[in-house]
C-alpha cells in the first residue's frame, strides 16, 4: 500500500529498529522524553497533585503537576493578555485553569446544560467553549476553586477523565445520530468504546472526588496503557456517511460507518490521520488517515484496542513533537502496520466497502427527524457561548434547557443541535432563538456559518496569532470581498488556527490561515469540502492587507471560472493555483 505524496510534508528519513512490544527504542536518542519519567514516576498519574493544589502560596501547580493534570482533564493556563503587564509589576503569571469535559459524540440532556452553565457562570470566565471534538471547555478556573469545579462537573455526571494527556481522548460521532436508528446504534458505540478506552488509575477519583486512596496504587492496573499510558495523545471519530463532520481522516482511528438497508453493517477503518505541525520542523506535518479494511460492529472495540496498543508500544517516546501513530505509521510503512494490528486482532480486515462522503459541514435550522422529532442546527461562532450586549447566548440557551424535553448535540464543527424537539415545542423555541439573537444561522451567509476558529489567545499557551477573536473581524472583510464577486452564496470553509497545531483542522479547510506571529499568517488553499483532501501553503508569513489582497483576486478568477457548483478549493486546484496532494477519491469503492 502506498500513499500519494504529501506536499506538507518534506522528506524524514529516520529508519526505525524494529522494537518488540513494551520496547521504547528510537534511534536518535537513547533516552525518553521527560514527560515519559513523569509519568512513569507518577504512580499512576497521581503525582503531587494533592501538595500543588493545597499549596497556597502560588495560584500555579508543580512542573511535573502540569504534565499529569491534563490526564484528569485540565490545562494550567496564565492570561496572555495580562503578561507583561504583570511581568513589570513582578506578580507572578495570571494563572487559572481550563478544563475540558468527555462528552462522546456531545450529547448532554438539558439538565447537565443547566449545570454546565451554572458552573460556568460560578467557577469560570462566564462562557462555555464548544470545541472541535464535541466537548465544552471552561476557562479561567483558579487553583482554589479547581477541585470544587470538577466536583460539580462529576456531580452533574459528566466527567473529564483523559480528556487530554496521552491516552484516547473524546470520541466524535456524526452530529445528528437521531435521523436513523442505525445513527443512534453507532453512537452507543461510540460512548461504549469511549468507556472501555478510560484509563483504570483511581487517582481521578481520589484527588478530585475524595475517594478512599489505594495505597501507592498498587491494587490497581492499567492493563490498556501500562505505566507510562500512550507516547502521546489518540484520537478516534465515528463518521456517518453522507455527512463527514468529523473529518474521519483527521483522526489517529477512524471508523466510517457502513448501512446496509438501514441497519448497521460495520465500520470501514482509516489509521494515522492527524493535524499537527511545527513551523519550520520538516519532520512534522499533516495527514490522512489511510482505510485498511472492514470490521463488523463487534470487533470495533478488538480493532481499537489493536490499534490503540501497537501505537503505545512502537510510537516514539523520545522526540514528542513525533509520538503520533501518524509517524509510527509513515515510519514502519502501513503494511507492517496493519499485520501487526490483525496480528493482534486475531483476524484479517475484510476489504472496505464502498462509501461516499458528500460535505464536512454542517445543516443548519431545523431538520425533520421523521419520527415527530426535529432537530434545530444553531450556528455558535468560534463555539463560544457567552452574553453580550444582544447576542445573549448564554442566557438564551438557559432559557431553552428550561423548557427543552429533548437533548443537546454539540457538533465537531463548533455548532449546537437542540435535538428531539417535539413539533409543538418548535415555536417556544424559535422565539426564545429569536429573542436572545441566537438566530445567526438565519442571518449569515455560509463563509460565517462554516468557519472555525480555534481558541488561541488569551488563554492558550501556544498561541503565536490570534484566531477565535481575529475571527468576526476577518469574516467581515472577507463577505465585503465575496459580495464584490457575487458570491455571497457559495459555501466557502475557512479555517483558522492560531498556530500550526492545527486544533481548528486547518489544513482541511478551502481556506486556512495558520498563525505564524502577531498580525501573521501562513495562507492554505485548496482542501475540498468532505475532508478526503488537504491544502496546501500558497502564501506565507503574510498580514491582512496581503491576505485580503490575495484572496480578492483569486476570488474574482474564481466567480469568473468556475463551473457550476464547483467549489472554491477545487477550483484553484483545477486552475494549479495550488497543487496540494492527492486526497482519497470522492467515491470509495473498494
Ligand atoms: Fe488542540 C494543544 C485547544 C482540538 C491539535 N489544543 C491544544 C491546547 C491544549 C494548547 C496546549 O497544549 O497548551 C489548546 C487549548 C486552548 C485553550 O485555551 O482552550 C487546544 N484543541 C483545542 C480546542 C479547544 C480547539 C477548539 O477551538 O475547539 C479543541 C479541543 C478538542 C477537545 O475537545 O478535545 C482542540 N487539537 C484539536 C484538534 C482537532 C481534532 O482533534 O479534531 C487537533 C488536530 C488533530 C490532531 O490532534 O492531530 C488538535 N492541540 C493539537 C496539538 C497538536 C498535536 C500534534 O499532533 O502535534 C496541540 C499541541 C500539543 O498537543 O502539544 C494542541
Ligand atoms: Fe492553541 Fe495552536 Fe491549538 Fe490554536 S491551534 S488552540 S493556537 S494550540
Amino acid at each position: 500500500m502506498t500513499r500519494p505524496p504529501n506536499l506538507h510534508k518534506q522528506e524524514c528519513n529516520v529508519a526505525f529498529p524494529f522494537a518488540t512490544p513494551g520496547q521504547i527504542t528510537h534511534p536518535m536518542s537513547t533516552s525518553t522524553s521527560s514527560i515519559e519519567s513523569i509519568k512513569q514516576a507518577s504512580q499512576r498519574l497521581r503525582g503531587s497533585l494533592r501538595e500543588s493544589l493545597a499549596d497556597a502560596h502560588t495560584g500555579a501547580i508543580r512542573a511535573d503537576d502540569t504534565a499529569l493534570i491534563k490526564f484528569h482533564g485540565s490545562y494550567q493556563q496564565d492570561d496572555r493578555d495580562l503578561r507583561d503587564e504583570r511581568r513589570q509589576q513582578k506578580l507572578e503569571p495570571a494563572y487559572s485553569f481550563m478544563i475540558r469535559t468527555r462528552t462522546p459524540g456531545g450529547v448532554v440532556t438539558p439538565r447537565q446544560w443547566l449545570a454546565l452553565d451554572a458552573i460556568a457562570t460560578r467557577y469560570a470566565n462566564a462562557s462555555l467553549r464548544l470545541t472541535t471534538r464535541q466537548a465544552f471547555q471552561f476557562h479561567g478556573v483558579i487553583k482554589r476553586e479547581l477541585k470544587a469545579t470538577l466536583q460539580a462537573i462529576n456531580a452533574s455526571l459528566i466527567d473529564t477523565v483523559a480528556a487530554c494527556g496521552d491516552v484516547n481522548r473524546n470520541v466524535l460521532v456524526s452530529a445528528n445520530p437521531v435521523e436513523s436508528q442505525a445513527h443512534a446504534v453507532v453512537h452507543d458505540w461510540a460512548a461504549r468504546l469511549s468507556e472501555h478506552l478510560k484509563p483504570k488509575s483511581r487517582a481521578y477519583y481520589e484527588i478530585w472526588l475524595d475517594e478512599e486512596h489505594i495505597a501507592g496504587g498498587e491494587a490497581e492496573s492499567e492493563p490498556m496503557y501500562g505505566e507510562t499510558y500512550l507516547p502521546r495523545k489518540f484520537k478516534i471519530a465515528f463518521a456517518v456517511p453522507p455527512t463527514n463532520d468529523v473529518d474521519v481522516f483527521a483522526h489517529d482511528l477512524g471508523c466510517i460507518a457502513v448501512l446496509e438497508d438501514g441497519e448497521l453493517a460495520g465500520f470501514n477503518i482509516s489509521v494515522g490521520g492527524g493535524m499537527g505541525a511545527s513551523h519550520g520542523d520538516a519532520t512534522t506535518y499533516p495527514l490522512l488517515g489511510q482505510l485498511i479494511g472492514f470490521v463488523r460492529p463487534d470487533q470495533v472495540f478488538t480493532i481499537a484496542e489493536a490499534v490503540l496498543t501497537t501505537q503505545r508500544d512502537f510510537g516514539n517516546r523520545v522526540e514528542r513533537k513525533r509520538a503520533r501513530l501518524k509517524y509510527t505509521i509513515e515510519d514502519r510503512g502501513l503494511d507492517w502496520f496493519k499485520s501487526e494490528v490483525e496480528r493482534r486482532c486475531g483476524f484479517t480486515l475484510a476489504r472496505a466497502r464502498p462509501f461516499a462522503f458528500e460535505h464536512n459541514g454542517d445543516r443548519f435550522g431545523w431538520i425533520d427527524g421523521h419520527d415527530g422529532r426535529w432537530h434545530l442546527t444553531l450556528r455558535i461562532e468560534s463555539g463560544r457561548i457567552a452574553d453580550h450586549g444582544e447576542a445573549m447566548h448564554l442566557s438564551g440557551l438557559r432559557e431553552i434547557a428550561r423548557s427543552h424535553r429533548g437533548d443537546f448535540r454539540l457538533t465537531p464543527n463548533q455548532n449546537l443541535v437542540i435535538a428531539n424537539v417535539e413539533a409543538e415545542d418548535r415555536a417556544t423555541i424559535d422565539a426564545l432563538v429569536a429573542a436572545h439573537r441566537l438566530d445567526l444561522y438565519r442571518r449569515a451567509g455560509p463563509l460565517r456559518l462554516n468557519a472555525l476558529a480555534c481558541v488561541a489567545l488569551p488563554s492558550c499557551g501556544l498561541a503565536m496569532a490570534e484566531a477565535e477573536r481575529y475571527l468576526p473581524d476577518l469574516l467581515g472583510k472577507l463577505e465585503a470581498l465575496l459580495g464584490k464577486q457575487g458570491l455571497d452564496d457559495v459555501p466557502i470553509h475557512l479555517r483558522i488556527s492560531g498556530c500550526p497545531n492545527g486544533c481548528s483542522r486547518p489544513y482541511l479547510g478551502e481556506i486556512a490561515l495558520i498563525g505564524k506571529a502577531p498580525g501573521r499568517y501562513n495562507l492554505m488553499l485548496g482542501a475540498d469540502r468532505r475532508g478526503q483532501r488537504l491544502n496546501a501553503l500558497h502564501r506565507e508569513n503574510i498580514d491582512e492587507p496581503t491576505i485580503l489582497e490575495e484572496l480578492d483576486s483569486l476570488f474574482a478568477r474564481y466567480a469568473a471560472g468556475r463551473k457550476p457548483d464547483e467549489g472554491f478549493g477545487d477550483f484553484l486546484v483545477r486552475y494549479a493555483i495550488v497543487r496540494p496532494a492527492a486526497g482519497i477519491p470522492v467515491q470509495v469503492i473498494a
